[in-house]
């Protein structure tokens, strides 16, 4: 992430969608902070609405620390040991609305609420009534509606006004006492740009933004308004990544990023799919496509452009369903591999973070494809990845990488740790080549951070 504090090189961030806190915290101790993940996004920690659909957390009924995934003490025991195990902590931040009931009710930790009133927080002349039927956005082609009627029917706070906005603050304040290093500002395209630059000005300390404004093709408000808050999520990476592992060729990847009309890197915020484009946004890659799916990662960690984010879902049919929980919608611990997909841990994908970080700041180099689906690239002095998406084993080449002589894991294969590789070794001989077979839908990649 561009505007977090220092963090070295450790910038991948693990979005351990759903999970309870419990979960993360010793998900953080176990395998984030070894693997090199250097950030941990978590789901909305605020009270929200009763039921059991993932969703209801991005219905707030009040800024309580309290939701079916934990207590504020739990979040605070989780963002100390995720810190202690190097990790920081994200929060998705829900600021843009309240919640979507029509009726009211009560809320997850008892608070009672109206649809446009929630004691002591806001009353009806904090929101915003278009004027449309059911105040409900109409045309995303419309500027004003987009921000200032209803996202599905979500009480739409008026976040130009300064009790508003001095609210917001101090919930976001109140995470970062709690030690919170960062925001994903929620549906931040039903805010403008320049609300969000109020908000932030009132927090009382610096932290890592990023902001969620889903590329819409000839929409008006776009994610490069926003970069002056912080990062944005780029949501024609995951859509354009996934086109081209489906049905075009890797070799068009070799300027991947701004040469395809991406945020510039700096402000990016990119991922193979998120919770929602992995539901609904069609046509990206999920865990459900396995190997390419594990392969887009790969390719996603290797090369140098924006802030990476492997996303790590619960598993699911129903688009709708939540998570597991148990018989009163609390979400259960985590079982990594049973109901839940933990694609952070998949060992591609999780080795490849170390290749992120060992090859953080270097370029590409020797960049080579096959026309088709066949490509490889240095990151200068620091790693060598090659990739074949094609239907056959490319066998019997050579590949220069320019790394220094030496044994190497083949992170894709294997695991390095104590000085030792779980799988095959890459031999560079001393002028920088060495010599391997590649399956079909297959990589190999070395890095010095993983030299014997
Ligand atoms: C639920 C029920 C509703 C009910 C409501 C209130 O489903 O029926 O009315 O409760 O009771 C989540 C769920 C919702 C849920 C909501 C509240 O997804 O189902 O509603 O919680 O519980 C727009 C926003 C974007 C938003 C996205 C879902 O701009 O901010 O819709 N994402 C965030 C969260 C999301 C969450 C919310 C916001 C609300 O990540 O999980 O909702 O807090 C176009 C526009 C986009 C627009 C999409 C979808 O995108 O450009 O701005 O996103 O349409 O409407 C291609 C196009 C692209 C297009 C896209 C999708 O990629 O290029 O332009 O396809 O069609």
């Amino acid at each position: 992430p561009a505007t977090a504090a220092p963090a070295g090189t450790k910038k991948v961030i693990a979005n351990l969608f759903e999970w309870n806190w419990p979960s993360v915290a010793s998900e953080c101790t176990n395998v984030l902070g070894p693997k090199g993940y250097g950030y941990v996004q978590v789901s909305p920690p605020q009270e929200h609405v009763r039921g059991n659909q993932w969703w209801l957390a991005y219905q707030p009924v009040s800024y309580r620390i309290e939701s079916r995934k934990g207590t504020r003490a739990q979040f605070q025991s989780m963002v100390n040991t995720c810190h202690a195990a190097g990790v920081k902590v994200i929060v998705d931040a829900v600021v843009n609305h309240m919640s979507g009931q029509d009726a009211g009710g009560t809320g997850w930790a008892g608070s009672s609420y109206g649809h446009y009133n929630y004691p002591g927080i806001y009353q009806s002349q904090d929101f915003h009534y278009c004027g449309t039927s059911g105040n409900e956005i109409q045309s995303y082609n419309d500027r004003w509606q987009v921000q200032n009627c209803e996202l599905v029917n979500l009480a739409d706070l008026k976040t130009e006004s300064d009790y508003v906005r001095t609210r917001l603050a101090t919930y976001l304040n109140d995470l970062l006492s709690l030690g919170v290093d960062g925001f994903r500002m929620d549906a931040s395209k039903h805010m403008p740009a320049a609300d969000i630059a109020a908000i932030k000005g009132k927090l009382s300390r610096s932290a890592y933004i990023v902001q969620e404004v889903i590329y819409g093709a000839g929409e008006p408000i776009g994610p490069g308004e926003y970069t002056g808050n912080g990062d944005v999520h780029e949501f024609r990476y995951g859509k354009d990544l996934a086109r081209v592992f489906r049905s075009e060729r890797l070799a068009y990847l070799k300027n991947f990023g701004e040469g395809w009309g991406h945020l510039p890197s700096g402000v990016s915020s990119v991922f193979v799919d998120n919770h929602d484009t992995q539901r609904d946004v069609g046509g990206v890659l999920t865990y459900k496509d396995r190997g390419i799916y594990a392969l887009a990662n790969a390719f996603m960690l290797a090369w140098p452009y924006g802030s990476p984010s492997v996303m790590s879902s619960f598993t699911f049919s129903n688009r709708d369903a939540g998570p597991p929980s148990d018989g009163n919608n609390k979400t259960l611990d985590t079982t990594c591999y049973s109901g839940w997909e933990c694609e952070h841990r998949w060992p591609v994908i999780a080795n490849m973070v170390g290749f992120r970080n060992a090859t953080e700041g270097a370029g590409v180099t020797n960049w080579y494809d096959n026309g088709n689906n066949h490509i490889a690239f240095s990151r200068t002095g620091k790693g060598f990845v090659t990739i074949n998406d094609e239907d056959s084993a490319v066998n019997g080449r050579s590949y220069y990488t320019g790394l220094p002589a030496g044994r190497y894991c083949d992170v894709i294969h294997g695991t390095y740790s104590n000085g030792s590789c779980s799988g095959p070794v890459i031999t560079v001989d001393s002028g920088g080549w060495f010599a391997a077979n590649v399956p079909a839908h297959d990589a190999i990649a070395i890095h010095v951070g993983a030299r014997l």
